[in-house]
């Protein structure tokens, strides 16, 4: 027989693993909303609501993003309590609820049909608009999960902070997101690489990667503002590289693996394919896209994708791709103020992902 290593050791290691470990911290989570005071005063049909709409949007997902705090905070500081576990996972949790407040919203707003593999949640036809309130209640529940379990907590209001200010950010991001795009007015100018890289370290950067692998620094106790800025600084390379990629999924993915079927020609997105692919358009290229783009049209989305092929701008994010492995990782290296594993083990997750 093996020799089993000693019991602490051994709790930690099952739950870096596991994302069983990290769902059953879902369900306790999930019965903190509904036992709150004040929705234990709403009617019954009420409460079934919010435990089918939270259970519908906040679980489904790769889990990414929550799963990422413990592994960060796991290469600061090896060897945690099983309180220490729980914590990163529940803040975790808290920040699949944040995305689950915003995937909400932002599937209204883009016209989107499915997410995560089922109708998106306003699709539901006794949803439509409810999933505005939805989506802000699912963001109020954040601060009600952090304030039952951080609120005697000396960094209480710096994480309080962090998802306020991380918020504010993507509000910023997913603006500009969606005004760059007006329904029905396609003009080739505003498709440029400087907006781009703007928009996504907004909608995307912030929310993703800073604010998991902050929130694993703060329970790891690193205190220093520097490590805080250069971890930004690598998240928002980072950040851009995954909504690179998934921009490149939403035209060239396959919907039954990325769990979402494309809408980004249809609803005249200012993303990765086109602002790269402009670049090297001729002017009958340039012109098919003015007389397509934008457009619900199936014929007029594959008119699109045709010219997509023709410059070949696959090849063209696979070299991006390579290069920002490239950059990050000398940008990860150089960095002394947390161990390179908190960034390489979330990029090796990410590295030409198919979903
Ligand atoms: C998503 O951008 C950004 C946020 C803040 C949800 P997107 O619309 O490209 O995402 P998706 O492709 O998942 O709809
Ligand atoms: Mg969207
Ligand atoms: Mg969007
Ligand atoms: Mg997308």
């Amino acid at each position: 027989m093996s020799e089993q290593p000693p019991t602490k050791q051994r709790k930690v290691e099952d739950a870096k693993v596991s994302k069983e470990a990290f769902l059953a911290v879902f369900e306790n989570l999930a019965k903190d909303v509904l036992d709150d005071e004040f929705v234990k005063r709403q009617p019954e049909y009420a409460q079934k609501w919010i435990s089918f709409m939270q259970s519908y949007n906040v679980p489904k997902g790769k889990l990414n993003r929550g799963m990422a705090v413990l592994d960060g905070l796991l290469t600061i500081k090896p060897d945690l309590t099983e309180a220490e576990v729980e914590e990163a996972n529940i803040l975790g949790w808290c920040i699949e609820w944040l995305q689950a407040f915003f995937l909400v919203a932002d599937d209204l707003m883009d016209d989107s049909v499915t997410r995560r593999g089922q109708p998106c949640w306003y699709k539901r036809k006794e949803v439509g608009t409810v999933a505005c309130n939805d989506s802000i209640f699912l963001e109020a529940s954040i601060y009600r999960i952090l304030k039952k379990h951080f609120r005697t907590k000396p960094y209480y209001v710096q994480l309080l902070d962090l998802f306020l200010e991380t918020t504010f950010q993507t509000s910023t991001g997913q603006l500009l997101d969606l005004i760059t795009a007006p329904p029905g007015v396609v003009d080739l100018s505003k498709y440029e690489m400087k907006t781009y890289n703007t928009i996504v370290e907004f909608k995307t950067a912030y929310y993703s990667f800073y604010l998991p692998l902050a929130c694993g620094m703060v329970l790891g106790g690193v205190d220093k503002e520097e490590a805080f800025e250069s971890c930004k600084e690598i998240c928002v390379e980072m950040g851009t590289y995954f909504q690179a990629q998934d921009d490149y999924l939403d035209c060239f993915g396959d919907p039954e693996v990325i769990g979402k079927i494309g809408t980004d020609i249809e609803d005249n997105k200012c993303g990765w394919l086109i602002c790269k692919g402009l670049e090297k358009m001729n002017e009958a290229q340039k012109k098919t896209i003015q007389e397509n783009y934008g457009k619900k049209d199936p014929s007029c989305v594959a008119k699109i994708k045709a010219v997509y092929r023709e410059i070949d701008v696959e090849k063209d994010f696979k070299e991006y791709e390579n290069e920002s492995y490239k950059r990050l990782q000398e940008l990860i290296e150089r960095q002394t103020f947390v161990p390179a594993g908190l960034y390489m083990k979330l990029l090796k997750k990410i590295y030409k992902r198919q979903k």
